[in-house]
């Protein structure tokens, strides 16, 4: 691996403009240490840093390139609407398409509104639900992440009612104290939340399948239990798939566990590595949305005609060619060797994988919630982590995030992976 010198230069001279000298604070490599390589560009499963090193890449925009960075039908879509114009603030076919599209994948949504990020379909769901229910309080899981709007920066207080506390200055004791969290798998925990205040729950927003603690997994019967509760009470489910849309199965992770959910939200893979997410769902809560309904919301570039273009050409693509049920035999099989890479090692881990997704957890038990995933060994981690690095294997730089594999990956990728951990792994087992 060539040293990082002209990384470390820029990211010397991005800190003077940008906070941290990133757009979005995972990428500084504060979790791990070490500075982040500044990227060229990318092709396929291959990432290229500015000082000329090449890496494959499992962090994949965080989820986004299911095809692959730079696949030729979203580039070419996306050239072609570019040349047509890049904004209208008026509607376009292109939004009908996608809509269309995405309502087919997800049977559950009957109508769906475009936004622009994962926060904003998330903060939007909430607003829907509230307005739906006329109720104020959401129901979150501890570990669980859905973007940075206020009511989602909380995390549990003390206290019986497991009221919110802010988990960032900014986030007001107002906004906090309506936002309820609860561990995740721990059904007892949220049936007392719900037995004291079910009646002012407006709805349950939660990753069916989280991805933000690391990838964990909803224990037998979890999801179902949650449905019920929430049909009891007359709460909403809001499902938000932004991560495991169109990653943990074609139809999310609501067509994995069979849920039918009242909102889901999607993002990432939806908008092909350009900036589109959405929400929706039933008809008649989607009803309440403006300018049909009361419920405001609004974006300049929501439906944007290049994202659009591009958001329709990965799902095609997706769709016409099965490419979920592909990488999830690929995964299988890649999660499979590294887990013997590391038992060969001695080094204890877990490695829960769905659909395209994987997680490597430094940990001797199974990550079933937050303090689970916390107690992991992150020194463990940074060793693995800089040690795949060095050999050309780019990871999301924290334990806490996810891998994501892509069509674009071959069978020589997935071996030069296996051989890097084996190496990594011994690296681990030798600090021990
Ligand atoms: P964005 O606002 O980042 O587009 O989406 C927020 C969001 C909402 N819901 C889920 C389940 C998500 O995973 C996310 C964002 N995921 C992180 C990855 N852990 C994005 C990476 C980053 O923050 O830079």
């Amino acid at each position: 691996m060539k040293s990082l010198t002209e990384s470390a230069e820029l990211f010397a001279e991005a800190k003077q403009f940008i906070p941290g000298g990133v757009n979005s604070p995972v990428r500084s490599f504060r979790s791990v240490g070490g500075n982040p390589p500044f990227i060229a560009k990318g092709a396929g499963s291959k990432l290229y840093d500015i000082d000329g090193n090449e890496y494959i890449d499992y962090v994949l925009s965080y989820g986004p390139l299911l095809l692959g960075h730079a696949h030729p039908v979203v580039t070419e879509a996306v050239q072609a609407a570019a040349a047509r114009g890049t904004s209208f603030g008026a509607p376009t076919g292109a939004e009908v398409t996608l809509a269309k599209l995405v309502c087919e994948l997800v049977p559950s949504m009957d109508m769906v509104r475009m936004v622009n990020s994962g926060t904003e379909a998330t903060m939007s769901a909430i607003r829907l639900a509230r307005a739906y229910t006329g109720r104020d309080c959401i129901v979150k899981f501890i570990g669980c992440y859905h973007g940075h709007s206020d009511a989602l920066l909380v995390h549990a207080g003390s206290g019986a009612t497991t009221f919110g506390v802010p988990d960032s200055p900014g986030v007001t004791k107002g906004t906090a104290e309506t936002t309820l969290s609860v561990p995740f798998n721990d059904l007892p925990a949220l049936e007392k939340v719900f037995a004291e205040k079910g009646k002012d729950i407006a709805a349950i927003i939660m990753e069916p399948t989280p991805g933000n603690m690391g990838l964990v997994l909803p224990k037998d019967g979890y999801l179902q239990a949650i449905r019920e509760l929430t049909q009891k009470y007359g709460s909403l489910l809001i499902i938000d798939e932004v991560m495991s849309g169109f990653r943990s199965a074609q139809g999310g992770s609501q067509s994995l566990y069979n849920i039918e959910p009242d909102i889901t939200c999607l993002g990432k893979v939806i908008g092909g590595g350009l900036p589109v997410a959405a929400y929706g769902g039933k008809r008649e809560i989607m009803n309440k949305v403006s300018p049909v309904g009361p419920m405001y919301q609004a974006g300049t570039l929501s439906g944007n005609p290049l994202a659009m273009a591009a958001g329709i050409a990965a799902l095609t693509y997706m769709k016409e060619n099965n490419v979920c049920a592909t990488l999830t035999k690929r995964n299988a099989e890649l999660t499979d060797a590294l887990k013997e890479a590391a038992n060969t090692a001695g080094v204890p881990v877990q490695v829960p994988r769905l659909g395209s997704m994987f997680t490597v957890f430094f940990s001797e038990k199974e990550v079933n919630n937050y303090d689970d995933a916390t107690a992991c060994d992150l020194d463990a981690f940074r060793i693995y982590f800089h040690s795949m690095l060095e050999q050309g294997i780019y990871l999301p730089p924290s334990q806490f995030e996810t891998n994501f594999i892509s069509l674009a990956h071959s069978e020589e990728d997935f071996a030069k992976t296996v051989e890097a951990a084996k190496v990594a792994f011994r690296k681990v087992a030798e600090s021990k």
